[in-house]
């Protein structure tokens, strides 16, 4: 280690920190004393995530931001609501999670994100972004009705302000007037650079020697118009202030009636608690507009903000990633950035799309090799699809890439713009299954249900990254739209060969043959169910295993051929039982006439929500790991199981 890292990371004592009994002890603390319990939080924020992981930069950025709102704001009687949530640690530890806060992320402990469930005072639950102004507005109208009189406080990223939604909020609050504030967290970035003309209009692009050229030429515009332009461009000139203030983000969210206060530093308490002191006297709409800097206080991050964005367990003093055992593999989300590439070096027609991922989707190298076909559209998944069934429609095939849960938010654009019209879009969907530590919010677990019957849809998913990249050729060579679904973390290994075939659509592949019961298997289930099979067989019981690798087109021929040679069924997916892969194989053999004399069970995920907690451990608790299987396949048969 040298020197320089060394010095990037000391503790502090929580002195202040740990003597704080409830949330209101931050009110009455002064200027000082928040300063000083800005750095005790920030250690304490730094050191938890490098042990557990999580979301770093955005964490640091509103230290002070969240000092300053629980200093003005009362959290129990006003209502804050954070957006997307990944930024809530400080409000987390400040109201009342402070002890159990080591146990962040982890199974049973304190959530990556607000949650009602886990507190009086996480007045939202949230993960998804942008969902904030809309959730603030509904509780300022509900406090209406009911005669209440709290404030109502939005937080909400320039990132997130991309969405559309953040705007449908925004309209609806401006034409309703309502007394509420939405606090503009701008730090410029989304995951990575945030993108998009409002970006550079809200950072402050207007820089002094272009707002000169712009006043100029936009003086020169108005002195054209016949009879009164002259008189326009007078009243445009009458004070440089007032021009500046035209065209500055007060002006877009002026035009929504909001009353626009800023840009103010984001990290200087007393502008911070002079203003929101001021806003709470406003009975209108009010947008404050707070300027912050991504990874505040801790060098590596404000460095490298994109990285600590969300990040595994990391070295404090250094900022250097702790080893991972299976570092050495690669992820599925590698091998995918690495195949679309070499596809796209063939196939010129193949564009990339991603709603503000790019690296969190593997696409990130796609955009410095093809800068031309990659576009990120900012967290706005719904405009994703239908950009790409414009994009299709003009003959080229775009891939969106994107995380299973977030395409939760583009169904409609899915059916309507892409399936019912055939059109050439094939999805990508990182993070199928459960994802881990990010939890209910993030598991990806409904998508083969919610893509199953729409018309046109071709899906599948793969047992390993090898597969993946098979799938990824079968998609491409399919005419119409298809969706390749695969879990979060790294493959198990396989060689991979990126000039391999495709597979033949609705073709299974048998792995292992059996007499007792018959194993249909799908993705990331399929080797579990392999190893489970083979274990088995040392207690006596043998078990054909099929990677089924479509949920549709369905393998039909394959699934009758191995099915009719058995009585006891199995089914094993990922993903939600209700309407999942398992659903469609009794769907199947039911229209068969199959299920007669025969035992089906399937093994995926109940009706039910799953939390947080590692990815292995989940699995095993919802019964669909190695042990699920073998359990599930004993109780199937009417064994008695080994204790
Ligand atoms: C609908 C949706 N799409 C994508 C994401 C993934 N995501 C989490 S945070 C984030 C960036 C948010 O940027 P911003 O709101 O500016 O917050 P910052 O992290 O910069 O503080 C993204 C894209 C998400 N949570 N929700």
């Amino acid at each position: 280690m040298s020197d320089k890292e060394k010095s990037q990371f000391s503790h502090i004592d929580g002195e202040l920190l740990d003597k704080i009994c409830n949330p209101y002890d931050v009110s009455r603390f002064s200027l000082e004393e928040m300063t000083q319990l800005a750095g005790e939080l920030r250690c304490r924020i730094i050191e938890t995530v490098s042990k557990n992981g999580g979301h770093l930069a955005p964490n640091l950025g509103t230290v002070e931001l969240t000092l300053a709102l629980l200093h003005c704001f009362d959290p129990a009687h006003d209502r804050i609501v954070w957006d997307v949530g990944h930024q809530a640690y400080s409000y987390k530890i400040l109201t009342g999670r402070r002890e159990r806060f080591h146990t962040l992320r982890k199974f049973d402990g304190v959530s990556g994100f607000p949650r009602r469930s886990e507190s009086s005072y996480d007045h939202f639950g949230v993960g998804h972004s942008s969902t904030s102004i809309s959730a603030a507005l509904g509780m300022a109208v509900a406090r209406d009705l009911a005669g209440g009189d709290n404030n109502v406080v939005a937080v909400i990223g320039d990132g997130s302000m991309t969405a559309g939604q953040a705007y449908e909020g925004l309209n609806q609050a401006g034409g309703m007037g309502r007394k509420m504030v939405v606090v503009l967290n701008d730090n410029e970035m989304s995951i990575s650079k945030n993108v998009g003309a409002l970006s550079s209009f809200l950072s402050r692009k207007l820089s002094n020697p272009s707002l000169t050229r712009f006043k100029k030429e936009t003086e020169s515009l108005l002195k054209q118009i016949p009879l009164i332009g002259g008189d326009l461009a007078r009243y445009a000139r009458r004070s440089e202030e007032s021009f500046k203030s035209f065209f500055t983000p007060g002006m877009l969210f002026e035009a929504f009636r909001f009353t626009y206060l800023g840009p103010i530093d984001g990290h200087n308490l007393e502008d911070l608690t002079d203003v929101f002191e001021q806003v709470k006297q406003l009975d209108t709409p009010v947008l404050v507009h707070v300027l912050t800097k991504k990874g505040k206080g801790y060098e590596p991050a404000e460095t490298n903000p994109t990285y600590f964005h969300g990040v595994g367990s990391f070295i404090p003093e250094t900022g250097r990633a702790q080893k991972i055992k299976d570092r050495n593999l690669p992820s599925y989300t590698e091998v995918f950035g690495e195949a679309l590439c070499r596809f796209a070096q063939k196939d010129k027609s193949i564009v990339a799309i991603t709603a503000a991922m790019p690296e969190g989707t593997g696409t990130d190298c796609f955009r410095e090799t093809y800068p031309e076909r990659f576009v990120d559209v900012g967290i706005c998944e719904q405009h994703a699809v239908t950009f790409a069934a414009g994009v299709a429609s003009q003959g080229f095939k775009p891939a969106v890439a994107i995380y299973s849960t977030f395409l939760q938010r583009s169904y409609d654009q899915v059916v309507h713009d892409v399936c019912l019209q055939n059109l050439n879009v094939k999805f990508f969907l990182d993070r199928g299954g459960l994802v881990g530590e990010d939890g209910a919010t993030h598991h990806g677990v409904f998508d083969l249900a919610f893509l199953r019957h729409i018309p046109h849809m071709a899906l599948m998913a793969p047992k390993d990254e090898a597969e993946l990249v098979r799938m990824m050729r079968t998609a491409f060579e399919h005419e119409g739209p298809a969706a390749v679904r695969y879990p979060r973390g790294v493959g198990v290994g396989a060689e991979v060969d990126y000039d391999a075939e495709p597979i033949e659509l609705g073709k299974a592949e048998l792995l292992r043959d059996g007499s007792d019961v018959c194993i249909l298997a799908l993705g990331s289930r399929v080797y579990p169910a392999l190893e489970g099979a083979e274990e088995l067989e040392t207690e006596g019981v043998s078990a054909a295993v099929l990677n089924t690798r479509f949920v549709k087109p369905l393998p039909k021929q394959d699934i009758l051929d191995l099915v009719s040679r058995h009585r006891f069924v199995l089914t094993v997916e990922e993903g939600c039982l209700p309407g999942g892969f398992g659903s469609a194989v009794v769907e199947f053999l039911s229209d068969e006439g199959m299920l007669d004399g025969r035992k089906v069970h399937r093994l995926g995920i109940k009706d039910e929500f799953v939390e947080h907690g590692a990815q292995g451990e989940l699995r095993a608790r919802v019964g669909i790991d190695k042990a699920g299987v073998k359990r599930a396949v004993l109780e199937l048969l009417g064994r008695p199981q080994s204790k």
